[in-house]
C-alpha cells in the first residue's frame, strides 16, 4: 500500500535533490535540451520507464523543454512512488 510521504521525507528529498521543486502537491522539474528531438527522445525514455514502474508523469513539452510534475493522483499527493520516479528520471539524464 502506497502512502503519502511526510514533511521530513519531503525535506530530505529536497535537500538531496535540489533541482526538484515542490509545487502544489507535486514535485516539479524543468529539463532543457538542445532541440526538440533530444527532448522527445528523453520523453520516450521516461514513457518506457513509467510503464515499467507503473507510475506516470504529468508533463508538458515546448520545443526543447520538458516540464515534469510528479504526484500520485490515486492518493492526492506526493508518495514514495513519485520520489522513486524522480530519481529514476534523473538517472536517465546522468547515464
Ligand atoms: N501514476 C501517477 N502519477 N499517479 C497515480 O496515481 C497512478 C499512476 N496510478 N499510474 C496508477 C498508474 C494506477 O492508476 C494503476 C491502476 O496502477
Amino acid at each position: 500500500m502506497i502512502s503519502l510521504i511526510d514533511n521530513n521525507q519531503l525535506t530530505d528529498f529536497k535537500v538531496k535533490n535540489p533541482s526538484w521543486t515542490i509545487y502544489n502537491k507535486a514535485i516539479k522539474k524543468v529539463f532543457e535540451f538542445n532541440n526538440f528531438i533530444e527532448a522527445f527522445s528523453f520523453m520516450t525514455k521516461v514513457a518506457l520507464l513509467s510503464e515499467k514502474i507503473d507510475h506516470h508523469p504529468n508533463w508538458q513539452n515546448t520545443y526543447n523543454k520538458v516540464t515534469i510534475e510528479l504526484t500520485t493522483h490515486d492518493i492526492g499527493g506526493i508518495t514514495t512512488n513519485d520520489i522513486k520516479l524522480a530519481k529514476a528520471i534523473d538517472q536517465l539524464i546522468n547515464t
